[in-house]
């Protein structure tokens, strides 16, 4: 307002701070998605997650969120892994076995400025590696048979694998490293029988009784198909070649009895036998 006459005009200038404060919430620049081998060990790097606060001054820290049934948990993804704070990098801190976890694990993490929180979820593949060794399934010892001619089957024999995927669940059985060679059998189909070499006909002693040669023994191993394979060495099996005769068939028992009713007619059945 001007009163005076003439009008003065003095100028001065005031400085106003703008404080910055904090109004704005974290986010999370994008999803996240990794890979990380099973059995990586501890403090192996697996990805970094980033946020960025409309915010200038925010300290932003980054935490994973643990499940609140699973926290004791030592398998439960939150305790699988590990996260800077200050810079969002997620590293290793369990033990991950692909064949317990799966082939997926999710972990929730959280970034907050100090007043405001974002979430998200984090997908980490699991890639399988050859850890599991394969076990034999190799039939009750010790095997009879009069099968006794050259590529006939003694045996079916299998091995499992407990690795998640091919090629390391992928397991056969072969002859054991130390006998990569048998005189007498030869390992089949794929690894899944067992046959003779060779024709290894029933034998008898000169006093005509079972020769020992009819007993043979040939020591496998499981092999699975990872590289480098792991095998595990088969107990030995024990095979017996028999006589034909040595088959004849045999009564459950030396002697039966069997009470019958008085008004039994003909064509009622007292008893029926069974002969193995
Ligand atoms: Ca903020
Ligand atoms: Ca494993
Ligand atoms: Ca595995
Ligand atoms: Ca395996």
């Amino acid at each position: 307002m001007r009163q005076g006459s003439p009008s003065l005009t003095s100028t001065t200038t005031v400085d106003v701070a703008v404080v910055d404060i904090n109004d704005n919430h974290p986010r999370f620049t994008q999803l996240f998605r990794a890979a990380v081998h099973e059995n990586a060990a501890p403090g192996t790097v697996v990805l970094q997650v980033t946020s960025i606060d409309a915010d200038q001054t925010d300290d932003t820290r980054y935490s994973i969120l643990h499940a609140a049934d699973s926290d004791s948990s030592s398998s439960s993804p939150a305790a699988l892994f590990a996260i800077d704070p200050a810079t969002g990098a997620i590293t290793v801190a369990g033990q991950i076995d692909r064949e317990t976890a799966g082939d997926v694990v999710a972990v929730r993490v959280a970034a907050n400025d100090g007043a405001f929180n974002a979430e998200t979820t984090v997908t980490i593949d699991v890639v399988d590696e050859n850890d599991r060794p394969p076990a034999c399934r190799l039939p009750p010892d010790p095997i009879q048979t009069v099968q006794t001619a050259a590529g006939a089957v003694v045996a079916n024999v299998s091995a499992a694998d407990d690795d998640a995927t091919a090629p390391g669940r992928d397991a056969v059985v072969s002859l054991a490293a130390g006998g990569r060679w048998s005189r007498d059998f030869a390992v089949v189909d794929g690894g899944r029988a067992v046959a003779w070499r060779r024709a290894v006909p029933f034998q008898t002693t000169p006093g005509g009784r079972s020769s020992p040669l009819n007993a043979r023994r040939v020591t496998l191993a499981a092999v699975d198909g990872g590289r480098p394979a792991r095998s595990t060495e088969c107990r030995s099996l024990s095979v017996r070649v028999l006589a034909e005769n040595e088959f004849s068939p045999q009564f459950d028992r030396s002697s039966y009895s069997v009470a019958v009713p008085d008004n039994a007619t003909a064509g009622f059945t007292v008893i029926t036998l069974h002969a193995r």
